[in-house]
């Protein structure tokens, strides 16, 4: 006959000693357990642990005076119960059929195969640059979505990667269509301002709508000749601002344009005078439609650092990332637009006005980050675009 009991004791080896007294050194351990005791509402309890041992006695053993029969809880350091009163037999499982068996068999190397291929995106998300929380989210995500029939299948867990990356992004309202009426792109020095200025021009240009170009910036040697070249070769009109008021006076003159894209100088922490002022031009402005513009080259901190120091001047409704040609990992600009909530409306790879500019672009990001993991997987990238595909 077998015999279990269920111990308590302040660590381990006392557990065992108590096992030993009681059920012999033949004592079987079946389950163990760290718990806590004593306290108050959870709190200041001490670590003990749970023993459950099992040993074969007879009815000899029962009838004749036999430790087990002699056996009563103890006590440790007058107030702590360590071994805990015989409890009821435990239930027998009922013997498996072959085909029970068969499909326990399957279902736990399905389970194994999974967590071989979710631990490999793992660390292909990791290494492109995600932040550790954010991939750990993904990941169980995406493990939360499979089937039973999916469980294993490398082409299965592609689809829920992605859709658990491009739920945690929110959604990009821009219409090409039908834009905000003032665009006004901010951002630190040399990211793509006035560039990406001229491409929204020429995408909007392609829509059948009238555009025209507007600078702030009147600090940078050769900015304003920049955006005119632009401007003249687009055939879009063009002015300057020097100040708030002026930059409200000539916004409003321009109603009847469909949109009015609105370049500003590059600027940052280190800059604070031009801050306040960016602050006093989008004041002036009604409902301005304010982009940050930001390089998917940059560091994930450093875009971090220009979101908030950008935010704390006047709201981000979304951002456009440039340089995406030039970046080789993408889930900096990933973690960066998940953390802020801000929308990605336009990606920009290339130098080429207007080609490299697309609306939106959360998809062919998310596609990036997934490449390497398919291209180890040995499955076909679907859309993983680069420079100009972008
Ligand atoms: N590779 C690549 N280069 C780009 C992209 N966008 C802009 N550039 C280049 O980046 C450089 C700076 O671009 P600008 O548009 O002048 O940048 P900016 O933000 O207006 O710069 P400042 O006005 O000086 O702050 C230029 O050489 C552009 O051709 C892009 O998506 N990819
Ligand atoms: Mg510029």
């Amino acid at each position: 006959m077998i015999e279990s009991r269920r111990y308590r004791a302040a660590n381990m080896p006392e557990a065992l000693q108590q096992i030993k007294s009681d059920l012999g050194s033949d004592a079987l351990i079946i389950h163990s357990q760290p718990v806590r005791v004593g306290g108050m509402f959870g709190l200041f309890s001490r670590p003990a642990v749970e023993v459950r041992a099992a040993a074969m006695t007879t009815e000899d053993d029962l009838s004749s005076g036999s430790k087990l029969r002699d056996w009563k809880p103890r006590q440790l350091n007058g107030d702590e119960t360590v071994a805990l009163p015989r409890s009821a037999p435990e239930p027998r499982p009922r013997p498996s059929t072959p085909m029970q068996k068969m499909q326990l068999e399957q279902f736990s190397q399905q389970l194994g195969e999974a967590s071989t291929l979710l631990a490999s995106a793992y660390r292909s998300l990791q290494s492109e640059g995600i932040e550790d929380r954010l991939v750990q989210e993904i990941i169980l995500q995406a493990k939360a979505s499979l089937t039973f029939e999916s469980l294993g299948r490398p082409d299965a867990l592609q689809l829920v990667l992605k859709s658990a990356l491009l739920s945690k992004l929110p959604r990009c309202r821009m219409r090409l269509d039908r834009p905000p009426h003032l665009i006004f792109l901010q951002g630190p020095t040399g990211v793509g301002k006035t560039t990406t200025a001229a491409k929204m021009v020429s995408l909007f240009q392609s829509r059948g709508l009238r555009p025209a170009l507007l600078t702030t910036d009147v600090f940078r040697v050769g900015a304003i000749a920049q955006l005119e070249a632009y401007a003249r070769i687009l055939d879009v009109p063009f002015t300057v601002a020097y100040e708030a008021s002026e930059l409200a006076r000539k916004a409003e003159s321009w109603s009847s344009y469909d949109v009015v894209v609105i370049d500003s100088p590059g600027m940052g922490e280190a800059q604070p005078e031009r801050l306040a002022e960016l602050q006093g031009h989008v004041q002036a402005l009604l409902e301005p439609h304010n982009i940050l513009v930001v390089s998917a080259t940059a560091k994930t901190e450093d875009m971090l650092a220009s979101v908030e120091t950008f935010q704390g001047m006047a709201p981000i409704h979304a951002m456009v990332a440039t340089k995406l040609d030039e970046s080789r990992h993408v889930g900096g600009l990933y973690s960066v637009l998940q953390a802020t909530q801000t929308p990605l409306e336009f990606s920009a790879g290339g130098q080429q006005v207007p080609e490299d500019l697309t609306v939106g672009g959360a998809e062919q990001l998310v596609a990036r980050i997934l490449a390497p993991w398919l291209a180890a997987m040995g499955l076909p990238s679907g859309s993983a675009p680069r420079g100009s595909d972008l």
